[in-house]
């Protein structure tokens, strides 16, 4: 393929035409199939539509749409143009879309159904013209393909937002060309990726994590992907599961978790087509990984990415898979650990991860400060803590902004949720320093409880912890909430659990 376009959308269609995949299924849609010819086409076609409401190469056009056929459709009309697609969750409060339309100084901005109902209507885009996914859809199949404006493999393709676990969301830029290098070194690679394969992920195509595996791997590959425009429950798994024989599921620990919960152990009758699952956005516990396994009879293969590396950068594979771990770096990744001064560590110490390779973000929209600190010779800080296993592998412990401090004392709250974690009625916990009225920091454990709480289970918890921490680590209460606040890739936001703030 190395004489490919550069313009993204146009690579795709010439790659389908020449590998004969227009009439293979590229997604599927509620009872509906779009095969990769129709989505080429369609997406040339959208084009012209969104031409025809002043988009121009260069310009930005925010996507605050559902995971479907419009995005796609969207996605791939906006690459075409030569602009810049700006991914956010369609979910968001009004303030935060207006915040990313005048970020991004967006030029249209695409919604999905549902939003233009809601309140806020003038505010929520900062007055900036909008297109209705709905309309989008009518006006394309009569629309003429707009022609492909030429670009280069470094030209900006897509920003998706960022807050990390804490602050306030910063846009990450993407080129055209990353998308090839994601389904090149992961998808084809490490997953072993074939036109036999469909998909199903958890994680929305506005994340980076959705993104790839959902949209730059079946499009890349010939292979196709079932999207849904909300997060599914594990009910909806199941049947998406069986009915469209899903080869490959990636989700996060804390769904996998609702995979699990209730069902016990034991394989799942509809999860024989499954030959491989892969979990990343935060740590997968060891005995949850077993049990997940267990359940979809396949490897659940940890990794670890981030938003401003495109994808992942550690990775487990089928031909290496260490539980436990985030694997080996994706090859044309490097992965240096390094103390607070920079230094890199000696084998076997913690470190953070400092990550080099192919697909990193070339910066920040509008935050030269910020991306300076970030991206330094070349390398990106990804304000993760891990140690380098003997066989290459990396054991993730958490980010570098997780530790809690007590009395003076810093404690891991990943060490404390292990012990916790081990009581089948925990299905997810988070530890946190909270303050209490005499203005003193005392650990509290907020536990999503994996049925009705019984009596005496926040005694049992804190005995539990007593019997394997030392007093310091002891959570002095329990709080049962229903859910904890995540990030879009399922990372626990540690700084809103302190505040009991979510
Ligand atoms: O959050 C992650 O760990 C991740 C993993 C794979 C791809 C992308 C992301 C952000």
């Amino acid at each position: 393929d190395g004489d490919a376009p550069g313009n993204l959308a146009a690579a795709l269609a010439d790659l389908a035409e020449r590998r004969g995949w227009a009439g293979r299924a590229a997604f599927h849609q509620g009872h509906r199939r779009f095969t990769h010819g129709e989505v080429h086409d369609l997406g040339a076609r959208a084009a012209g539509v969104l031409a025809d409401h002043g988009v121009r190469a260069g310009d930005r056009v925010l996507l605050a749409l559902p995971d479907g056929l419009a995005w796609v459709a969207a996605f791939l009309g906006v690459a075409r143009l030569g602009a810049v697609a700006v991914l956010v969750n369609p979910e968001l409060p009004a303030a935060e879309h207006a915040f990313m339309a005048k970020d991004t100084d967006a030029v249209l901005c695409l919604t999905g159904p549902g939003l233009e109902d809601r309140e806020n209507r003038q505010d929520r885009f900062a007055g900036r013209a909008r297109l209705g996914a709905d309309e989008l859809l009518a006006l394309a199949p009569a629309a003429e393909p707009a022609a492909v404006h030429p670009v280069d493999a470094h030209a900006p393709l897509y920003v998706q937002y960022t807050s990390g676990t804490t602050g306030r969301p910063k846009g990450v830029v993407h080129a055209h060309g990353d998308p090839k290098a994601y389904h090149d070194l992961i998808g084809r690679r490490l997953l072993g990726i074939t036109e036999e394969d469909v998909t199903l992920s958890v994680s929305k195509l506005y994340f980076a994590y959705g993104f790839g595996n959902a949209f730059v791997f079946p499009l890349f590959s010939g292979s196709s992907a079932v999207l849904v425009d909300r997060r599914p429950t594990p009910a909806a798994v199941d049947e998406l599961v069986a009915r469209h024989r899903v080869t490959l599921l990636y989700s996060v620990p804390s769904a996998y978790a609702a995979l699990v919960a209730d069902r016990g152990s034991g394989h799942g009758d509809c999860f024989a087509s499954v030959r491989a699952a892969v979990s990343a956005g935060e740590g997968l516990p060891d005995g949850l990984g077993v049990r997940v396994a267990e359940l979809l009879g396949a490897p659940v293969l940890e990794q670890i990415g981030s938003t401003e590396a495109g994808h992942a950068f550690c990775a487990n594979s089928l031909g290496h898979d260490r539980p436990g771990t985030v694997g080996r770096p994706v090859p044309g990744f490097e992965v240096e650990l390094r103390d607070r001064a920079g230094r890199p560590v000696p084998d076997g110490a913690e470190g953070e991860m400092w990550v080099r390779g192919p697909t990193l973000t070339s910066g920040y929209l509008n935050r030269p400060e910020e991306t300076a600190r970030t991206l330094v010779g070349g390398w990106l800080a990804t304000h993760d803590r891990a140690r380098r296993e003997p066989d290459g592998s990396f054991r993730h412990l958490g980010r570098t902004d997780d530790m809690e401090m007590v009395g003076g004392i810093t404690v891991s709250p990943l060490e404390v949720e292990a012990v916790l974690r081990t009581r089948p009625a925990v299905r997810e916990v988070a530890v946190a320093a909270v303050t209490d009225g005499r203005g003193s920091s005392r650990l509290r454990a907020f536990v999503v409880p994996a049925g009705p709480v019984a009596a005496g289970l926040e005694d049992d918890l804190l005995a539990l912890a007593r019997e394997h921490l030392a007093a310091f680590k002891v959570p002095r209460s329990v709080s049962f909430v229903t859910s904890l606040p995540r990030t879009a890739t399922g990372k626990l936001r540690r700084h809103l659990i302190r505040q009991g703030a979510w």
